[in-house]
């Protein structure tokens, strides 16, 4: 247990982020399901609305944070960025444990700040004057700054990490349009998080000492301003989706690529260029979040346009997936099906994101579940279908055992039903106005969200199965040689390992 804790292999430590990140969402579908509950019949069922608050609060802090941003690139990053370039490890081992080691704490810091003095129910955007002292007095709030800090300063030690690994580690022979996509992607990513987090950290800091040190940042009655802690959030707060995207768009390249057959992804090029147009424009978009704080309408026009452009690479992104599938026969494996999800899902999520960035759209659907149907279209079958997808694919490699094939696809479909049966109805309760972060509501909104409860609960017991599929497959110990589907077949594997090249014959770059 020691040799693993302290472990600097990069393949120790992803896994180590696996099994974090799989907790994490445990918990965090857990509390989805609360949330579930008390909006599955009208009246109260938790009987609190802070505790509501602090649910959903809770709930997205560790979906983003704890769940897709440590399987995404702490778990697959580490797992296979190296073996991508045919790198020993990462650039800095020992820091790479470090990055792992600062989560645990800043996950009991985050849940902690959820259950002294009320907890923080702020909403993971925490805005003040609600996350002041006047209406969140009491330690919560800080606990959660707190955790902010500590998990910020994991990613960005990660993020340094990626890019010196990806910069000094490569082979010779591999010049930058021959990274592997899934490379470049967390490389983007990675810049990103270099980039955006340190304005995150400090915006919570100014926020911090106005509730402790009489400051005045962001209250008016000193001179502060509320709104310039919203442009500071969503500086970070944008650029954090694409974070959460962009690694799930590099494994979803690449898994469409072996699934065809092919040797490369379609337009590989145009991918690379597409990922660095979607980084460089998420960070032009902000204020498509605060449409409704009384922007002037030019400034209005240029959000939306800058917003609208970014669904050209994200096309670019769409169509390149579907032409590398073209003319390859289909397997219809587990992970494939994961991937067509994905793409699917994640192209409605994206439609809607352009409708909301429509400003004059946006007054009537800002704050309401037409919102939350788009980011869980883009983020539960976006990134969390692209998680799926890899797991499978890459599950031989972490742990040389196979899961049974045809179980995963049962599972698939009750978790396709599941999500679009949760998520589907919150368009329609949205577009009649129901508002997000109310733990109750009319009548007339009753019928969709027992629809949504009820997928929900569908979802949650496709999870339970896919635990139990993980725990079969680890009994069992079948060991990958001939399974009926081609990604569990360690010959094939061989044939096509993870890279779409592979470097490792080639010398190391050396400084
Ligand atoms: Fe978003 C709110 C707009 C992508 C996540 N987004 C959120 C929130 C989250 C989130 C978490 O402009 C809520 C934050 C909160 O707590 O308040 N989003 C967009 C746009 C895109 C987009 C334009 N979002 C994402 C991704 C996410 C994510 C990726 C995480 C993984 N989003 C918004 C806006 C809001 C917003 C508003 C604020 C709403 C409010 O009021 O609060 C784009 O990146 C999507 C591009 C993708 C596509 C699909 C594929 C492209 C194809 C090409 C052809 C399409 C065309 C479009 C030409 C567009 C196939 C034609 C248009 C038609 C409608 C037919
Ligand atoms: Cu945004």
């Amino acid at each position: 247990m020691n040799k693993w804790m302290f472990s600097t292999n990069h393949k120790d430590i992803g896994t180590l982020y696996f099994m974090f990140g799989i907790w994490a969402g445990m918990v965090g579908t857990s509390l989805s399901w609360l949330i579930r509950i008390e909006l599955g019949q009208p009246g109260s069922y938790i009987g609190d609305d802070q505790i509501y608050n602090v649910i959903v609060t809770a709930h997205a802090f560790i979906m983003i944070f704890f769940m897709v941003m440590p399987i995404m690139i702490g778990g697959f990053g580490n797992w296979l960025v190296p073996l991508m370039i045919g790198a020993p490890d990462m650039a800095f081992p020992r820091m790479n444990n470090m990055s792992f080691w600062l989560l645990p704490p800043s996950l009991c810091l985050l849940l902690v700040g959820s259950m002294v003095e009320g907890g923080a129910g702020t909403g993971w955007t925490v805005y003040p004057p609600l996350s002041s002292n006047l209406a969140h007095s009491g330690a919560s709030v800080d606990l959660t700054i707190f955790s902010l800090h500590l998990a910020g300063v994991s990613s960005i030690l990660g993020a340094v990490n990626f890019i010196s690994t990806i910069i000094n580690m490569r082979p010779a022979g591999m010049t930058a349009e021959r990274i592997p996509l899934f490379v470049w992607s967390v490389g983007i990513t990675a810049l990103l998080l270099l980039l955006s987090l340190p304005v995150l950290a400090g915006a919570i800091t100014m926020l911090l000492t106005d509730r402790n040190f009489n400051t005045s940042f962001f209250d008016p009655a000193g001179g502060g301003d509320p709104i310039l802690y919203q442009h500071l959030f969503w500086f970070f707060g944008h650029p954090e989706v694409y974070i959460l995207i962009l690694p799930g768009f590099g494994l979803i390249s690449h898994i469409v690529t072996m699934e065809s057959g092919k040797q490369e992804a379609f337009g590989s090029l145009g991918m690379i260029y597409a990922m660095l147009s979607i980084g460089l424009l998420g960070f032009i978009v902000w204020a498509h979040h605060m449409f409704t704080v009384g922007m002037d309408v030019d400034t209005r026009a240029y959000f939306t346009s800058a917003t609208m452009i970014i669904a050209v690479p994200t096309g670019i992104k769409v169509f390149s997936w579907l032409a590398t599938l073209y003319g390859s026969t289909m397997t219809f494996s587990p992970s494939i099906l994961w991937a067509l999800g994905f793409i699917f899902l994640f192209t409605i999520g994206g439609l809607t994101g352009i409708v909301l960035a429509n400003s004059s759209i946006d007054m009537v659907l800002h704050d309401t579940y037409y919102v939350v149907a788009h980011f869980h279209y883009v983020l539960s079958m976006g990134a969390v279908f692209a998680i799926m997808a890899s797991f499978i694919q890459w599950y031989p490699l972490f742990t040389g055992l196979t899961m049974n094939p045809t179980w995963l696809k049962i599972q698939f479909s009750i978790m396709f039903i599941g999500v679009n049966m949760t998520f589907f109805p919150q368009h329609f309760l949205g577009l009649s106005g129901m508002p997000r972060r109310y733990s109750d509501y009319p009548d007339s909104y009753l019928c969709w969200n027992v629809v949504s409860s009820i997928g929900s609960l569908i979802s949650i017991i496709s999870i339970l199965f896919l635990i139990f599929i993980l725990w079969e497959s680890m009994v069992a110990k079948r060991q990958i040689i001939f399974a009926n589907s081609m990604t569990t077949n360690i010959e094939w594997l061989q044939k096509y390992p993870p890279a779409e090249h592979s470097y490792s014959e080639l010398p190391l770059i050396t400084n």
